[in-house]
């Protein structure tokens, strides 16, 4: 072992040398003299050394490059309310009125007063007519006399030939028309009313209950003997033999 290093030793000091000459030969103009030690052949490249320690750290790097554009940021919430602005400018004046424009107005509605005063006195006049000839006019119900007696059946018969149902009055205000008519034509008058399905109830034509009614006293009292209904002139009813004749009227 302790051979074997000193071999070692001898070997290191002989390629000193032997590179020391080298150099020496390599440096030196060559001359007609000799060394003692006359150079050998370069010897081979030796083994890599080992790696060096860590380098110092670096400098900063330069700024990177700005980056894409973001999402946009949720919607804020609502501001307050801002102050009323201030009043606007005048506006430009107005045309003038037109007077003639006034007056042509006047004049056509002093027309149209002259032509509603006239159509009155008109449908005055018919009214009287119709009154004249048994006709009552309400708002949506027309009594019309049609025969100057029958009996409850031809008057029926009479009035259907319009599509007429014969007179039925359903309020005081019909009633007092019916009554008029009583009066008028020194009748009475069959109403469409009747109890013949059904003794003592009375029933329109059209099969519903009477409703309104203005019996006289003690009436109805004809049973099952009088099953039809008549008006008074004092605008009273009386239940009465259907086969009586009275003052026809229709209902329009
Ligand atoms: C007559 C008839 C009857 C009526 C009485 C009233 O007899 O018209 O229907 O009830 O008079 O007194
Ligand atoms: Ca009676």
């Amino acid at each position: 072992m302790h051979l074997q290093g000193t071999f070692q030793f001898l070997l290191l000091a002989i390629s000193l040398t032997v590179a020391s000459e080298k150099a020496t030969c390599d440096s030196e103009p060559k001359t007609n003299t000799c060394n003692i030690v006359t150079c050998g052949l370069p010897g081979s490249n030796g083994l890599p050394g080992r790696d060096g320690n860590q380098g110092p750290k670096g400098e900063k790097g330069d700024q990177g490059q700005r980056g894409t554009l973001g999402p946009p940021g949720k919607v804020g919430p609502v501001g307050i309310k801002g102050e009323q602005g201030s009043l606007g400018p005048r506006g430009p004046k107005g045309d003038k009125g037109d007077i003639q424009e006034l007056i042509s107005l006047k004049a056509q509605i002093t027309v149209l007063q002259e032509q509603i005063s006239t159509l009155k006195a008109f449908i005055s006049k018919h009214i009287k007519v119709m009154k004249l000839s048994g006709i009552r006019s309400m708002e949506e119900k027309w009594f019309m006399v049609a025969a100057s007696e029958g009996t409850f059946e031809e008057g029926k018969k009479i009035c259907s030939h319009v599509g007429a149902p014969l007179a039925a009055p359903q309020n005081a205000r019909e009633n007092g028309a019916l009554q008029e008519l009583a009066q008028q034509f020194n009748k009475n008058i069959f109403l469409d009313i009747s109890d013949e399905k059904a003794e003592g109830k009375f029933l329109y034509w059209n099969g519903q209950t009477v409703r309104y009614t203005n019996w006289a006293s003690e009436e109805p009292n004809g049973g099952r003997k009088e099953n039809c209904v008549e008006i008074y002139a004092n605008g009273q009813w009386n239940d009465q033999l259907c086969s009586e004749k009275r003052l026809i009227v229709c209902q329009l």
